[in-house]
């Protein structure tokens, strides 16, 4: 059952990069979308595939999307999973990466989740 208590709306911040990609103020190549995600082709891609899923709602971080919006932290997973298999990296293989504040490098403070693949990957990641 829905908890009352809980705001169903959606949030948006009007200086936010992704939340004007989400509405589609500023141009994205999207390859993918649901009601409570869009996954698009990053800017900069580091590998042959480099696809940022990101949730409709504004959150800055992946720890306030699952404590504000568990069901939109699932969605965001099994988005990533259709877009591993669209973009046929699924059975080779591919990395998924949240940047979390200053010493991950995040840049853009709406939540997304990096999806990497096409190439082999080295670990530890720089
Ligand atoms: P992060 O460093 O984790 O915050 O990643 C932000 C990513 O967003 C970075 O890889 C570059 C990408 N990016 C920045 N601006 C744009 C944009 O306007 N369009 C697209 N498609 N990607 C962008």
């Amino acid at each position: 059952m829905t908890d009352p208590t809980r705001s169903t709306e959606r949030s948006t911040d009007p200086d936010c990069l992704f939340c004007k990609i989400v509405a589609g103020q500023i141009p994205a190549t999207v390859v993918h979308e649901d009601e409570a995600t869009v996954a698009f082709r990053d800017l900069e891609p580091q590998a042959p595939t480099h696809v940022l899923v990101i949730p409709r709602h504004h959150v800055r971080t992946a720890a306030a999307l699952a404590a504000e919006r568990p069901e939109d932290a699932a969605a965001l997973l099994a988005a990533v999973a259709r877009v591993a298999e669209q973009e046929g990296i699924a059975e080779s293989g591919y990395r998924t990466v949240f940047n979390t504040g200053a010493d991950a490098q995040q840049s853009v403070f709406h939540a997304h989740l990096h999806v990497l693949g096409g190439r082999a990957m080295t670990w530890p990641p720089g």
